[in-house]
């Protein structure tokens, strides 16, 4: 009977149908979309503290209220996609018990540091622009509620990105001081977001099979080259250089060539020993630890009035 249930999600797959969460799937789809959506679910939330911690020192009083909307954004971001991925049969606190021990990743990116004020330009116009270019084809992923809250996701991304670029573009106009914030930003921001969209094809484990199931609809090396494509004549328009001597028009491919990544660094990040993954990880656990008498007390409250309407 499984290989039934199983021809008629694979027919289902091949038609472009979504797959709702009561339908039947196979128990690895619904494993492997808990894992990508909770990780990205998780990056979102990990990923708000970078950023925060400009909020207390940004330039202006407009920057501050773009930057807060933007955090904001983030944690709505974060909770939409735990919503998501609990339709797959997984409770929330299951999915921060992974977070907090380690089992479950979230994005290397958010494992580097934020010294100046032009990284709230360069995360804006680098970190939000791969993200867009990653989270644009997941909006036709075949997974009917991870695919809904991307749409929403993907309209606010954009404005955090220009958000960002717009950053850049100020401090470009500004002077030599701030310039040089600016390339100093984009030089360290610049290959860990080539890293973020994940391992070369050939070492990426997952695509494969994400690609049958239509979770991914573009690979790794895709969406990085899309990147590349994408940014280049931004930072152009900037007067800014992109970090990569290697960097070059190819006229025959309509693509840029582009330099060695640094893979090892990149498996480094993932593995717990970047730069702030350490710092990271303790403001989290300190949030859940120290928010426990505020969900207590809540679950108190609700216990309470709950008595009182039965009475
Ligand atoms: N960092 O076989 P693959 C954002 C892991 S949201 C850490 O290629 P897959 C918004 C991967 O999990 C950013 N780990 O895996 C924002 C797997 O390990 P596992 C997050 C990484 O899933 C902006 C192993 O390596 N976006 O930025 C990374 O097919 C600004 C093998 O890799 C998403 O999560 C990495 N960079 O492809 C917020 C989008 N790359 O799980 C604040 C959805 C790979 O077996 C400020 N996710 N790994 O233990 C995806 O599209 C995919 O999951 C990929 C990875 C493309 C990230």
């Amino acid at each position: 009977e499984v290989k039934n249930l199983e021809e008629i999600f694979e027919a289902r797959i091949a038609r472009d149908e979504k797959i709702e969460p009561k339908d039947w799937m196979p128990e690895k789809y619904r494993k492997t979309h808990i894992r990508q959506i909770s990780q990205h679910a998780h990056s979102e939330i990990i990923g708000m503290l970078p950023e925060g911690n400009w909020i207390t020192r940004a330039p202006s009083l407009r920057r501050k209220a773009a930057l807060l909307a933007k955090v904001q954004d983030e944690a709505g971001h974060g909770l939409y996609l735990y919503s998501a991925c609990e339709t797959l049969g997984i409770s929330r606190e299951e999915m921060y018990e992974q977070l907090h021990s380690g089992k479950a990743k979230y994005s290397s990116i958010f494992n580097y540091p934020t010294v100046t004020w032009a990284d709230m330009g360069a995360i804006g116009w680098l970190v939000d622009g791969a993200a867009i270019i990653n989270q644009v084809p997941l909006c036709n992923t075949s997974f009917g509620p991870y695919a809904r809250a991307m749409v929403r996701v993907c309209k606010e991304e954009s404005f955090h990105q220009r958000q960002g670029y717009e950053i850049m573009l100020t401090l470009c106009k500004g002077t030599d001081e701030q310039k040089e914030m600016a390339q100093d930003a984009l030089n360290r921001w610049w290959w860990p977001s080539l890293m973020m969209l994940g391992p070369t094809d050939a070492e990426s484990v997952h695509t494969e099979q994400s690609m049958k199931w239509k979770l991914k609809r573009k690979s790794n090396d895709e969406l990085r080259q899309q990147f590349i494509d994408q940014t280049v004549p931004q930072a152009d328009i900037l007067g800014l250089t992109i970090p990569d001597p290697d960097m070059k028009f190819n006229e025959e491919t309509g693509h840029y060539d582009f330099g060695e990544i640094d893979w090892d660094e990149f498996w480094q990040v993932v593995k717990g020993h970047g730069p702030c993954n350490k710092e990271r990880m303790k403001a989290r656990v300190d949030a859940w630890e120290n928010g426990e008498w505020v969900r207590d007390a809540a679950m108190a409250h609700a216990e309470k009035k709950a008595n009182k309407n039965v009475a």
